[in-house]
C-alpha cells in the first residue's frame, strides 16, 4: 500500500476503525501493515533527504556498543568481546564474537516489538500470540532493516536553546520539555518539521553521562531519573499531527524517567510504539552534529539508518549518519 503522506488523518480524527484503540492509528497505514510510520519515509522523502546534501559533512550517530559498563537498566548488558586467531595460530587472520550483545544497550531503535499493551497487544493489533509464536517474525526489526531509512532528518537543540534562555537542562533530574517547547526551540532555530521527517531532539544528557564516575553512572543505573519528553495527550497530538516517521534522541528513553504510568494504558512508549506505530531513536549521539548545525544554522540533513536486520528482532543499534 503506498502512503498518501499529504492526507494523513489528524490526532484529532483518529482512530480509523471503530475497533481501534482510542488515540491509536492501527488501520491508517493498512490492515497487517507492520511499518507503522516508517511507511511516511517515502522515495520522495529519500530524495528531498538526498538534496540536503551540500557540503559532504558526514556524523555518524551511534554511541560506542560498549559505551557504559553497566547499562542504565538492569535488564541490559554490555557486549564483551574477544578477538581470536582464525588461522590456526599463523598470527595471520582475526575474527571475533561478542557475548551479551543486547542490540538495546547504547544507541538504539525501540522497534515495534518492544511494548505492547496486556490487553490490546501489539501495534496495528496484533496478539501476543502472534507476535510470541514460536519462530515468529511479526513486527520484527527485520521489517525496517530490509527497507532501511533514508530520509529528511531535523535536529532541535534543546540542550543550547534552553542554555540560551537561562535554563539549562538538569541532568540528573526527571525534567520534561513540552510540546511548547520544542515548538519554541523550532522557531528559534528557523526550521520546519515536515511529513516523514526523522525528528531528533538533542539534551547534552548522554555526553553528560559518559563523562560521570562510574560510581555516578551506577547510582543511576540503581534509581534511573533522566530527562525527556513530557508525556501526555498534548504531546501526543503534537507529535501525530507532525506525521514524522519517528523520533531520535540522545536519552535513555524518549520520554522522561521514571515515566508517568497512564491509568490502564502505561507509559508514552505505548501511545508512540503501540499506538501510533512510531519507533524511538534513543541514546543516539548528536552533539558533533548539533556543533555543526550551531556552526552554520543549517538545522536540515538527510537522515540515514541502517538497522541490524536482526530476523524478529526487538530493536537495533540504529547504525544512523547524518550527512548535510
Ligand atoms: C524501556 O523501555 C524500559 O527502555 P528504553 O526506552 O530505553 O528502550
Amino acid at each position: 500500500m503506498t502512503t498518501d503522506i499529504k492526507n494523513l488523518p489528524t490526532f484529532e480524527e483518529l482512530p480509523m476503525t471503530r475497533t481501534a484503540p482510542v488515540r491509536s492509528a492501527w488501520g491508517v497505514f493498512g490492515e497487517g501493515d507492520e511499518l507503522g510510520t516508517w511507511n511516511l519515509a517515502t522515495p520522495a522523502k529519500a530524495a528531498e533527504g538526498a538534496a540536503l546534501v551540500r557540503k559532504g559533512s558526514v556524523f555518524g550517530l551511534n554511541a560506542p556498543l560498549d559505551a557504559l559498563a553497566r547499562p542504565l537498566f538492569w535488564f541490559r548488558s554490555s557486549p564483551r568481546r574477544t578477538m581470536f586467531d582464525c588461522s590456526g595460530g599463523l598470527r595471520v587472520s582475526y575474527d571475533e564474537y561478542l557475548d551479551n550483545f543486547c542490540p538495546q544497550s547504547s544507541s538504539q531503535w525501540d522497534g515495534h516489538r518492544h511494548v505492547c499493551h496486556p490487553a490490546e497487544g501489539f501495534y496495528n493489533g496484533f496478539s501476543h500470540d502472534e507476535v510470541l509464536a514460536e519462530g515468529s517474525t511479526v513486527l520484527g526489526i527485520q521489517n525496517l532493516a530490509g527497507r532501511g531509512v533514508a530520509t529528511r532528518g531535523v535536529l532541535l537543540d534543546l540542550g543550547r536553546y534552553l542554555e540560551s534562555q537561562g535554563t539549562p537542562i538538569e541532568y540528573q533530574s526527571s525534567q520534561t520539555f513540552d510540546a511548547a517547547t520544542l515548538e519554541a526551540c523550532r522557531a528559534a532555530q528557523g526550521v520546519e518539521i515536515r511529513a516523514g521527517d526523522v525528528l531528533l531532539f538533542r539534551t547534552g544528557w548522554l555526553s553528560w553521562l559518559l563523562a560521570q564516575p562510574l560510581g555516578v553512572q551506577g547510582a543511576l543505573a540503581e534509581h534511573l531519573v533522566a530527562p525527556g519528553i513530557l508525556s501526555g495527550e498534548e504531546m501526543a497530538a503534537y507529535l501525530w499531527n507532525l506525521h514524522i516517521a519517528a523520533i531520535a534522541t540522545d536519552v535513555i528513553a524518549v520520554e522522561a524517567w521514571p515515566p508517568v504510568m497512564e491509568p490502564g494504558r502505561g507509559f508514552f512508549h505505548l501511545q508512540l510504539i503501540t499506538y501510533f506505530g512510531m519507533n524511538l531513536g534513543e541514546m543516539w549521539q548528536l552533539d558533533a552534529l548539533a556543533d555543526d548545525c550551531a556552526a552554520d544554522g543549517v538545522y536540515e540533513f538527510m537522515l540515514t539508518s541502517a538497522p541490524l536486520n536482526i530476523t524478529g528482532g526487538v530493536g537495533s543499534p540504529p547504525n544512523a549518519l547524518a550527512i548535510k
